[in-house]
């Protein structure tokens, strides 16, 4: 397939925009981009009518799969009820690991199903999907293996995360080193063995986990093999990001709290942050992430939607590219790269996140010529097409 007449936002070096461009794809990857007058002969053209594309939208930090509905909470806290008032009273995430745990494989498939429809109508190839509404182990298990499957529904990408230190299950409520016990002596291994998760996760927070309860879960995770990622510095200053940079981790996410400290510590391990306005947002939090420090140190930026059911209820990743932009001051550049080549490393994936040679043939084609226009409005969606895997799955050209 040949693309041309097209404005190819490459995303090497800023938008690395070149203008009246062709894309020549074989064998599912991308073999050539460049100015159109310089097009490989021999291809017949498929004319783009000067429209933007970008690589395939990636979002990199999830959690799409899960029972039931906490719309009420959302109608309590507005009424002033604290989230962690909620908490007490068994909602919150203690609430949706009931209902995740009372729900079949069919039924969470389905409501997931309907959630990634909402993020691939606006040009999404690649999504992370994370646990951690289960903690049993057969929930967890049942969490990942829907996700998994995810893929073979819709043409999309499907990565997987195991997040059993979510939150301590009411059974284990006077037990943590018991759950953690769980959680690494069993559910962990369990898991690597069925090859269900490809990084391992966990909330390291005052209401969550400690950093030393995270350090123990990150030592099993690499005696899996498994490579890790933190919820971290979201409500407060651990130190976890700085411990998850001495183990190397893909992401630290969230990070509104984290310090020069951590900045450095992330930038010398090759951390990407991963930047979550969603959760900002709906609790209404008032220190945004250290943007200017993690430029300055030239931390990769990442951004995502966090989709989850109690902090951020968000199904756009436009919308999260706009967040980003107002409430922490990315630029719409620094936006578009945060949900492609930035979102890619922030999995491990170094095949995606480009339009350049090599990489594979994941490719989103909007009604726009400038990529400016992605993360400027809200609620409008200007998704022409999708190229997955080098096949059209979306649209048509
Ligand atoms: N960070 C959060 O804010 C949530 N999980 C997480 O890791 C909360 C998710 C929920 O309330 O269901
Ligand atoms: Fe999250």
């Amino acid at each position: 397939m040949l693309l041309t007449n097209l404005n190819a936002a490459t995303m090497r070096d800023g938008y690395g925009l070149i203008e009246d461009a062709a894309i020549l794809i074989e064998g599912g990857r991308i073999s050539w981009v460049g100015p159109q007058s310089e097009a490989p002969a021999g291809h017949e053209p498929t004319d783009c009518e000067g429209r933007l594309a970008t690589p395939g939208l990636i979002d990199c930090h999830t959690h799409i799969v899960y029972g039931g509905s906490r719309a009420h909470e959302f109608e309590q806290r507005l009424a002033g009820v604290s989230y962690a008032e909620i908490a007490k009273a068994g909602g919150g995430i203690a609430a949706t690991v009931r209902m995740t745990r009372a729900e079949s494989e069919a039924d969470l498939a389905a409501s997931a199903l309907r959630r990634l429809d909402a993020l691939l109508a606006e040009g999404v190839t690649t999504i992370e999907v994370k646990s951690g509404y289960g903690l049993d182990r057969d929930t967890e298990m049942k969490m990942l293996k829907v996700a998994r499957e995810l893929s073979q529904w819709r043409p999309v990408d499907v990565v997987t995360t195991y997040l059993g230190a979510h939150a301590l299950p009411l059974e284990f409520k006077d037990d943590r080193a018991g759950y953690l016990d769980l959680v690494c002596n069993d559910v962990m291994p369990a898991v690597a063995k069925a090859n269900l998760a490809d990084a391992v996760d966990a909330f390291c927070e005052g209401i969550a986990f400690s950093v030393e309860e995270t350090r123990r879960v990150f030592e099993v995770a690499k005696s899996l093999g498994l490579p890790v990622k933190l919820h971290a510095e979201q409500l407060s200053n651990l130190g976890g990001s700085a411990m998850a940079a001495q183990f190397g981790a893909l992401s630290v996410d969230h990070i509104e709290y984290l310090d020069q400290a951590g900045v450095d510590a992330i930038a010398a391990s090759g951390t990407v942050a991963v930047l979550l306005p969603g959760a900002f947002y709906y609790l209404r939090e008032k220190q945004a992430p250290p943007v200017a420090a993690l430029r300055e140190a030239g931390v990769p930026m990442a951004v995502a939607t966090d989709l989850n059911p109690g902090t951020s209820p968000v199904h756009s990743i436009l919308t999260a590219m706009n967040m980003a932009c107002v409430l922490f001051g990315l630029t719409p550049e620094e936006a578009l790269k945060g949900v492609t080549d930035n979102a890619a490393k922030a999995l491990g994936l170094y095949d995606r996140g480009l339009l350049t040679p090599g990489m594979r043939a994941d490719i989103a084609l909007w009604n726009t010529a400038r990529p400016g226009d992605l993360a400027y409005p809200l609620g409008f969606n200007p998704l022409a097409a999708v190229i997955h895997n080098g096949e059209l799955v979306r649209g048509i050209l």
